[in-house]
């Protein structure tokens, strides 16, 4: 390994550690010289060095950086996003992805692409991935669960996809059954949960994430129906402090639900989600269903009776809120 990947991953291992100057030669058993050359490698690439006195030195991404190395550093989660791919342009991830799990890729692998040529939503749809704007990725997991239980993760992802949106910023963003994410009446992120499986047994959960972040237009015919981060507060948001937040989130309620199950986890949803309203209509593959929503079930299922008193369990569909 090279003297600066040495250096990245010792800082890398360390987060938000301050090291000093003898335990970082120490460690890469070279000069004081050697490392100074190298700490100013990385600041020409744009990270940002913290130097204190009696403490050492500490290392940021800065807010406009957006590569592998930058997405790891400081990542302080214990699986999610440790074994990590990044692509400059990429046809999908959701395909990466799928390779991926075919090669033996270990739950927690993410994959995130800078740009996506043919970024995808539900049924094929296509979802606009412009280059450097947006946060496009894939996290593989690998739950022990019936194939009944995998609209779960959507939830899950989705859950952690506000918080996180949350905390770095002011906004508060409303889930749209059963994979949107809303800021007003516009979508700013849409999860796509695809699945491989054997027989009863799910192999993985492809989680497909696409957030805008920092678009100052969308395309006609998105325009009116989409927006960003940076549309909604004014300014630039750090992809990469986003990024982290997402995976913190995410592996805090994975965990969640893994220890107590669904419960606690449909719980905080709701919260966050818009309330259903008690007619509404339902676009499914095998048609539209018109009427009143009887909740979720503890599968994540959309419980909807119809006008002859014949309860639906939907498990995806796209949702519009009727004009009572
Ligand atoms: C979704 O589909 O909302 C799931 C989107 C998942 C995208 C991620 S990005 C990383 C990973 N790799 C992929 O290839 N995909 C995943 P759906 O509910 O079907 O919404 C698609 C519809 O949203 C489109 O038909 C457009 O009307 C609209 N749309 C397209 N791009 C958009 C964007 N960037 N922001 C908001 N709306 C968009």
């Amino acid at each position: 390994m090279k003297n600066r990947d040495r250096l990245l991953a010792l800082f890398q291992a360390h987060e938000n550690d301050f090291l000093s100057g003898q335990k970082i030669a120490d460690h890469l058993n070279c000069s004081r010289t050697a490392i100074w050359k190298q700490m100013e490698q990385l600041r020409t690439e744009g990270f940002l060095i913290e130097a204190v006195r009696n403490k050492g030195y500490r290392l940021r991404a800065s807010a406009e950086q957006y590569t592998r190395d930058a997405l790891l550093l400081n990542l302080a989660t214990t699986f999610m996003g440790k074994n990590l791919y990044f692509y400059e342009t990429v046809g999908s991830t959701q395909l990466v992805a799928k390779k991926a799990v075919n090669d033996g890729a270990p739950e927690g692998t993410v994959i995130v692409g800078d740009q996506q040529e043919t970024g995808k939503g539900r049924m094929n749809r296509n979802w606009d991935s412009q280059k450097g704007q947006g946060i496009w990725m894939s996290l593989i997991v690998k739950p022990d669960i019936p194939i009944a239980k995998a609209p779960q993760f959507t939830f899950i992802a989705s859950l952690a996809i506000v918080e996180a949106i949350e905390k770095v910023t002011d906004l508060t963003p409303q889930i749209k059954w059963p994979n949107d994410i809303y800021i007003g009446k516009r979508k700013v992120c849409g999860v796509l949960t695809e699945m491989q499986a054997e027989a009863d047994q799910i192999e993985a959960l492809i989680l497909g994430i696409g957030i805008n972040v920092n678009q100052a237009a969308f395309p006609d015919e998105i325009k009116n129906k989409a927006t960003s981060l940076r549309q909604e507060i004014g300014e630039t948001v750090s992809r990469t402090i986003l990024f982290q937040a997402a995976m913190l989130y995410f592996e805090k309620y994975y965990q969640l639900y893994t220890e107590k199950g669904f419960e606690p986890i449909k719980l905080l949803w709701e919260s966050k989600a818009i309330p259903f309203q008690s007619t509404m209509i339902a676009s499914t593959l095998k048609g539209s269903i018109r009427g009143k929503v009887k909740g979720i079930s503890d599968e994540g299922v959309l419980l909807m009776e119809d006008a002859q008193g014949v309860i639906h369990e939907i498990y995806s569909a796209d949702i519009e809120f009727d004009k009572e």
